[in-house]
Parts: C-alpha cells; sequence; structure tokens
C-alpha cells in the first residue's frame, strides 16, 4: 500500500446545525467552528469534516442542496468558509465538506429548469420518464418511504425519480454533462483549499436500466432500493473519471460512503489509485439491519461487535485502509449502540474507545463522541425532527407495533440520537446557543459536557487524548498506523482482543461484560501503553481483566 498523508491522521465529523453557534440564532455555524478549532487541535484531531453547510432547504438537514458553489446562510459567508479554511491550515489541520451528488434538491437551479422545460437540456440533468395511468416505471422504494417517482411540478403527464426524498431528485450520471459540472464543482473547492471530500450516498449514482420491478418486501408492495443496486454494473466507470479528473491530481482525501461492495471490489474502491482514499467500515452499524425496517432489527451483542470488526479488517487486510467509526449524523451514540443496555459507564465508554481506535485504519470521532454523549430517549415522536426517523415510526406502526413500542424502537436506531447539540458546559443550553436551540438538548448535559471533563484526569475526554497521542507516538506510530491486526482468543466470550504487529508487536485487550475475566497472554508484557484502570492485574502468562477493562499492552 502507498503511503499517503492522511494514513497518520486521526478525523473529526461536525454537523455543523449541532456543533456551537456563534450568533445565538439556535443553529451552529462556521464562525462557531472556527471558535473552536483551538479545542479540536488539542484533543489531537487533524482532519476535519463537515457535514452539508452549502444554501439548502433543509429537506433532509442540508443533504439537499441548492447551491454547490456557495454557502448557507444560516452557517455563515463563502468569506467564513476561507476564513476556516486559513485558521485550520495555521494549525496544520484539514477541512473535508461533504460531497452530496447522487441528487440535488428540488430548489436546485438545474431542477427548476428542468421543470419548466423537461425536453430541454436540464430535463436531462434527472431521471425524467412520461406518465401511464395507474402505473409507475418501477416498484422501488424510496429510503425514506414511498416509490421512488414523484409528477413532475407543472407537469401532471411527467415524473421524476427520487431515491431519497422528493425534494432530492437524483442527478442523471449517464448524462457526461452532469459529470462535468460535478467535476467543476469539486475542483472550485479544492483550489480553495479544501483538503477532500466525504462523499455520500455514492453507491447509488448507477441505476439498472431499464426500469423494472423487484421482489416486493414490504407490505407497502414496493422494494428496496438494495435489489436493484444488486444488479447495476459500470459504477466504476464513473468513479475512476471522477477520481482521475478531481481527487488524484490535487492529492485530496476522498472516503466514501460505501454499502455492499463485493470483496473482489475492494482493489478497485480502496486500494493504489482507486476510485477513493478510503471508505467507511459500516460493518457494525448495518449488523442486524432487516428489510422490514428498524423495528424488526436485531440488537448486536459484544461478540457480534467483534466479529464485524475483524471480518472488515481480514477483508481490506493490506488492499487498502478504511476509516473507522461507532457513530455519525445517521446512527445512534456508539456508546447507546455497542455497549449493552444497563452496563454504560466510564468504562465500558473508554473500552468502546480503545477497541476501535486501535483497529487498523482511519479514526473518526463524530462530535460528542469525545465526551461520550448518549442518545436521547424521546418520550413522543412530536420530539422528532429526522424524516427517516418518522418513516420508520409509520413502518413499525403499520407492522402492528404499538405506539410506546414504535417509540421504543426508534428511540434505540434514531437519527436525532446524533444530532442533538454538541454539550459544552452545564450552563443553559449547555453553552451550545444562547438563544433556542433548533434540536433539543439532551436533559444529561449537567453531567456530560466538555468542560467538566477538560480538566479532568479521568474523563473519557482525558482518555481520548491519551488514545490519539499513543496513535502518534513516533515509537508506536508505525505499529498502530500499518500494523497488521490479528485476531487473538476469538472465540472467547465478551473479549475482544486483537495483535497489532509491525516493528513492535501490541496487544489490545478489552473485558467486554461487568464480570472480571481472565485471559491468558501468548508471553510477558513488556509495557502496559494504555489502560483505562488505575491498576492492571496481570502476570507473566495472565492477565485478569476488570468491569469492562481495556488494554494496550507491548509484548
Ligand atoms: O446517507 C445514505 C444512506 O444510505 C442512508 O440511507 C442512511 O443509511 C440512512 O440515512 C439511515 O437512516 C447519506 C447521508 O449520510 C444521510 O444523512 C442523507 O440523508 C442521505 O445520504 C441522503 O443524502
Ligand atoms: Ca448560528
Amino acid at each position: 500500500m502507498e503511503i499517503k498523508w492522511w494514513h497518520e491522521k486521526v478525523a473529526y465529523q461536525i454537523y455543523p446545525k449541532s456543533f456551537y453557534d456563534s450568533n445565538g440564532d439556535g443553529i451552529g455555524d462556521i464562525p462557531g467552528i472556527i471558535e473552536k478549532l483551538d479545542y479540536l487541535k488539542a484533543l489531537g484531531v487533524d482532519i476535519v469534516w463537515i457535514s452539508p453547510c452549502y444554501p439548502s432547504p433543509f429537506a433532509d438537514q442540508g443533504y439537499d442542496i441548492s447551491d454547490y458553489y456557495n454557502i448557507n446562510p444560516v452557517f455563515g459567508t463563502l468569506e467564513d468558509m476561507d476564513r476556516l479554511l486559513a485558521e485550520a491550515k495555521k494549525r496544520d489541520m484539514y477541512i473535508l465538506l461533504d460531497l452530496v451528488v447522487n441528487h440535488c434538491s428540488d430548489e436546485h437551479e438545474w431542477f427548476q429548469k428542468a421543470c419548466e422545460d423537461p425536453d430541454g437540456k436540464y430535463g436531462n440533468f434527472f431521471y425524467i420518464t412520461d406518465k401511464k395511468e395507474g402505473e409507475l416505471p418501477c416498484n422501488w422504494r424510496s429510503y425514506f418511504g414511498g416509490p421512488v417517482w414523484e409528477t413532475l411540478p407543472g407537469h401532471p403527464d411527467k415524473q421524476y425519480l427520487h431515491v431519497f426524498h422528493r425534494k432530492q431528485p437524483d442527478l442523471n450520471w449517464e448524462n457526461p454533462e452532469v459529470r462535468e459540472e460535478i467535476y467543476k464543482n469539486i475542483n472550485w473547492w479544492l483550489d480553495r483549499g479544501v483538503s477532500g471530500f466525504r462523499i455520500d450516498a455514492i453507491i447509488n449514482i448507477k441505476k439498472k436500466f431499464p426500469f423494472a420491478d423487484y421482489p416486493v418486501d414490504r407490505p407497502d408492495g414496493l422494494s428496496s432500493i438494495q435489489n436493484m443496486l444488486k444488479e447495476a454494473t459500470g459504477i466504476g466507470e464513473f468513479l475512476s473519471e471522477m477520481q482521475a479528473r478531481t481527487f488524484g491530481p490535487h492529492n485530496a482525501f476522498s472516503v466514501g460512503e460505501v454499502f455492499d461492495e463485493k470483496d473482489e471490489e475492494l482493489p478497485d474502491f480502496i486500494g493504489d489509485g482507486g476510485y477513493f482514499s478510503s471508505m467507511f467500515d459500516f460493518s457494525t452499524t448495518i449488523f442486524g439491519g432487516s428489510p422490514n425496517g428498524w423495528y424488526d432489527r436485531k440488537i448486536i451483542t459484544p461478540d457480534d461487535y467483534k466479529e464485524c470488526c475483524f471480518h472488515s479488517q481480514q477483508r481490506v487486510g493490506d488492499i487498502g485502509y478504511l476509516s473507522n467509526i461507532i457513530e455519525n449524523h445517521d446512527e445512534p451514540r456508539g456508546v447507546s449502540h455497542y455497549i449493552p443496555d444497563g452496563d454504560l459507564s466510564l468504562h465500558s465508554k473508554k473500552l468502546l474507545a480503545t477497541m476501535y481506535f486501535m483497529l487498523r485504519g482511519l479514526p473518526f470521532i463524530y462530535q460528542g463522541q469525545e465526551i461520550g454523549m448518549e442518545n436521547l430517549h424521546f418520550q413522543s415522536i412530536d420530539q422528532v425532527d429526522d424524516i427517516s426517523t418518522i418513516d420508520e415510526y409509520h413502518v413499525a406502526k403499520n407492522a402492528g407495533l404499538n405506539e410506546k413500542e414504535a417509540l421504543s424502537c426508534i428511540s434505540r436506531y434514531s437519527r436525532d440520537n446524533a444530532r442533538t447539540p454538541v454539550q459544552w458546559n452545564d450552563s443553559a443550553n449547555a453553552g451550545f446557543t444562547s438563544g433556542n436551540p433548533w434540536l433539543p438538548l439532551n436533559p444529561n448535559y449537567k453531567e456530560i459536557n466538555v468542560a467538566s471533563q477538560e480538566n479532568d484526569p479521568d474523563s473519557l475526554l482525558s482518555f481520548y487524548k491519551e488514545l490519539i497521542a499513543l496513535r502518534k507516538n513516533p515509537e508506536y506510530k508505525e505499529t498502530i498506523v500499518y500494523g497488521e491486526l490479528i485476531p487473538y482468543l476469538e472465540e472467547q466470550h465478551n473479549l475482544m482482543s486483537y495483535y497489532r504487529k509491525g516493528d513492535k508487536t501490541l496487544l489490545v485487550l478489552g473485558n467486554f461484560q461487568k464480570e472480571p475475566q481472565t485471559v491468558k497472554l501468548p508471553s510477558a508484557c513488556r509495557k502496559v501503553l494504555l489502560n483505562n484502570y488505575p491498576e492492571l492485574n496481570i502476570s507473566d502468562d495472565s492477565v485478569i481483566l476488570d468491569n469492562y477493562q481495556a488494554v494496550v499492552i507491548e509484548l
């Protein structure tokens, strides 16, 4: 694997609406990000990915872009963005933007023009078809519920395709003019000083033609998009063209939101000269998923968690470099998701942090994760803002769940869990805003907040700093960044342990349960590099790990 500038880094995701509000309108903004750059620098972060901050009607929180060349006034101005890029540069930090090009907003000029003249140039920027009485071109279900087809505004005889919300019409990647527009925009941002992109929903850009029905998989009579995607071939032509025209020549970093790729495609996606620099490992986030919806998901256990991580690590090997996460803006909070109910504690949060952070790959921290922010417990569906959660609530109710049951399933998986504002301190609204926050805060901010953890050497925040410092320690960097990952005692229940082997041999051990657990050692420990307890009960050939104890030792 060719060595690149991003391999040794640590990345952090900002969801701008909920990060930090500088002007009291209740919505986070770019000046707010600038104010907190020193906080991120002190944490040890190098790369910052900012979820969409472009003009948008916010039908899907900015993942519906109406102008690719500007900043949403609610977040600031283009000058603010330039200032952010300059301030980041001063601190040796790198800014990534979100590239949302499977679709744009229905309020984008292109779509407006397509509605004015569906047979003209812009009609061909989208997938527009003639309507037939009582019949859709195909039975695909949009990700947010209902058919992917919607009547074209002003044209009752025509319809357009949207795999997400109806306010997110899909762009027609088959049209070279569309691709040119996209590359032009990417290069425009890269030339402005952006270091790369996180690439949204990218596997959806290649559709299977002609439009056809797939097996119905829910009572709504529709079929999941995934059923179509499995049969759509040829995405590689688009992705390699994009790489060659944009990221490649700029030596930019790109991380793809890629799902369902086959083993044999991995070198094309993330091998040397692949479509992307990296892609997220979603194996733990999608675990237990059901075609029926969230209400029917299997709850993940520590053993499942471990198997998912090891499986991804093994299939990627040294073909490329995964980006590792425990949460993002589409997921519940990692600590609430992966730590069994009832076991949440400072120790278990530190264990989870250790387990994923020491994997081979680029670790991403999602805002608030470093202080252990937890899921919100929804009292009613009226508290929910997210369109995906509202859809899943109805899916659960239509399947026969009562209100309480439906609410409990969406509470577990809702995207809004991760979208509540960052908890900066214990003052009103957690110091996030001096106004009214756009989404309610998690009421636990009095206990869980940055200020209370900043000067506490035992806090989760301090532990994240230790993890990052270990990754950057010149003595261990080579091993942690590039070393091979080999599972150890894989069969031992509720134990997650693995070697990292490079010029050193490290062993990462985590007792994923409350009861103490004895673990045999393959050889004597030379040095304890990290421990979420003050003590370690260790001999030459074994160690007894306490309640959710996690350690990294050198052999
Ligand atoms: O998500 C893509 C995606 O595949 C979603 O279906 C995701 O699995 C779902 O949101 C879970 O409920 C990306 C963005 O990350 C997401 O926020 C956007 O809503 C979506 O694309 C559309 O742009
Ligand atoms: Ca604001």
